[in-house]
């Protein structure tokens, strides 16, 4: 007899896969008629990454994109979640398409498929092409229109392949990292720009739905992507408790409500009413944000925890998202954000798999019926590769248990999760921290380039063909 707990099996048509964004992984910057982002203007000046790091080579898997699917092959993955870049499709931001560049999704999207792996793919995750910030950026409507256009070309060339399309990944981050603090490109630090920014992150979502809708077969699956957070009072002290209802507002339902009721939330508004007064929202722009959805994809990392601020108490932490001098929230006066108690990876992020638990059974309540997916769960850790070659991580194997716990559970509370996406598939640029955190199940030894699945690579492979969690030996 042993007191471990027994084997947790998901559904067989549960999906399974791991994922990667273009900019964190592609290279080949300056290829084949691709033109800068934003990311490549804010990693190339200096003191914004770390170590001066770019995204010029990154896993370079612009050019090894081919070994790179044989080993998702070899893992037994039978879903790859990626992003295509803006830039290389549509140099520039506007104008006619870039064939080479839909050439290169062209391939890969075949290679997937010729390996039997789903491509899932997002068409934002983070890399504006320059020419549109010089232009406004995000703070710019005429940008979402853009972004929609871009949408019709890429869905033109691949949605009789693509069938799960997702619009934006973590539009939170792209509107308070990129405007807000200024730690994420482009690197602006005014709230009122960010709040601009995020509401036309969200036009931008829901006009590229309807161009989505137009192009891809009736059968086809559009998605957005959020990285909610599961936000904790510290304590049950009602100061703590309106701290975590305005950190719950800018975070989640700042989202949820316009794209899921057509509506901003009337505290949300107050809250911010001293930094805007929100007219860059016209009729018609929340029927839009609005139009339905297949499903819904999740992020989740790590809880957030709140309190009001205590004058004599610690120094207030932002939001764990690279410091920066600004805050990344609009309204956040009077708050402090403290780290969960326990265990923490190298980001520096609790190991609180509770947090997702909380998330899925939240939107099961509030959005019922509305499927949904993982599209990142993760950790990075101080990985290496020993003199044998091999890459021993067994944080990063707990921690996935971890979280597949929490995820098996919701599944068993009724909450309709349809997949789960690892990240990252390959260790890769992770952003304002260059390639210092490292959140690959894959090892890559940025020099050489090679790839070494780490130990979580095969403990995962198993929990994949399987469809079943053991716990970790
Ligand atoms: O690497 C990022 C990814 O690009 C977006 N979600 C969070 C990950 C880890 O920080």
């Amino acid at each position: 007899m042993t007191d471990q707990a027994p084997p947790l099996a998901f559904p067989a048509d549960f999906l399974w896969g791991a994922a990667t964004a273009a900019y964190q992984i592609e290279g080949a910057a300056d290829e084949d008629g691709r033109t800068p982002s934003i990311w490549d203007t804010f990693s190339r000046t200096p003191g914004r990454v770390r170590n001066g790091d770019t995204g010029d080579i990154a896993t370079d898997h612009y050019h090894r994109y081919r070994d790179d699917v044989a080993l998702m092959a070899e893992l037994g993955l039978p879903a790859y979640r990626f992003s295509l870049s803006w830039p290389r499709i549509r140099p520039g931001g506007s104008g006619s398409a870039n064939k080479a560049g839909l050439d290169f999704y062209d391939r890969l999207v075949d290679e997937l498929l010729a390996h039997g792996i789903a491509p899932v793919a997002t068409l934002y995750h983070w890399d504006l092409p320059q020419e549109l910030e010089d232009a406004g950026g995000w703070t710019a409507r005429i940008t979402a229109d853009r972004f929609a256009e871009y949408a019709a070309l890429a869905a033109g060339r691949l949605g009789d392949r693509i069938a799960t399309w997702t619009t934006l990944n973590e539009p939170w981050c792209s509107a308070f990292l990129g405007y807000g603090s200024g730690v994420h490109a482009p690197g602006r630090a005014d709230p009122a720009a960010a709040l601009t920014a995020h509401h036309h992150l969200l036009l931008a979502h829901g006009l590229a739905v309807g161009a989505l809708r137009a192009e891809l077969p009736p059968t086809a699956r559009v998605s957005l992507t959020l990285n909610l957070a599961a936000v904790r009072p510290l304590t049950d002290d009602p100061a703590d408790r309106e701290a975590a209802r305005r950190i719950d507002g800018l975070a989640n339902r700042i989202f949820l409500d316009p794209v899921f009721h057509g509506r901003y939330p009337a505290d949300v508004l107050a809250d911010t009413a001293h930094v805007t007064d929100w007219s860059f929202v016209r009729d018609g722009d929340l029927a839009e944000i609005s139009r339905p959805l297949d499903s819904l994809g999740i992020n989740y990392y790590t809880p957030t925890v709140v309190a009001a601020d205590d004058p004599a108490g610690p120094a207030p932490r932002q939001d764990g998202h690279g410091g920066g001098e600004r805050s990344a929230w609009p309204a956040d006066h009077g708050i402090r954000f403290l780290p969960a108690e326990g265990e923490r990876t190298a980001m520096g992020w609790p190991v609180d798999a509770e947090g997702l638990y909380e998330l899925l059974t939240r939107l099961r309540d509030e959005l019922p019926g509305l499927p949904l997916l993982v599209t990142e769960n993760g950790a990075a850790y101080d990985d290496y590769s020993d003199p044998s070659g091999a890459v021993h991580d067994p944080e990063r194997i707990a921690y996935l248990h971890a979280h597949l716990t929490a995820v098996h559970r919701a599944i068993a509370a009724g909450v309709p999760v349809r997949g789960y996406f690892l990240w990252s598939l390959l260790d890769n640029f992770e952003w304002a921290y260059g390639y210092g955190k490292r959140f690959g199940m894959v090892h890559v030894d940025f020099a050489s380039q090679r790839r070494t699945p780490k130990d979580s690579a095969r403990w995962y492979a198993e929990v994949v063909r399987s469809g079943t969690l053991r716990p970790p030996v």
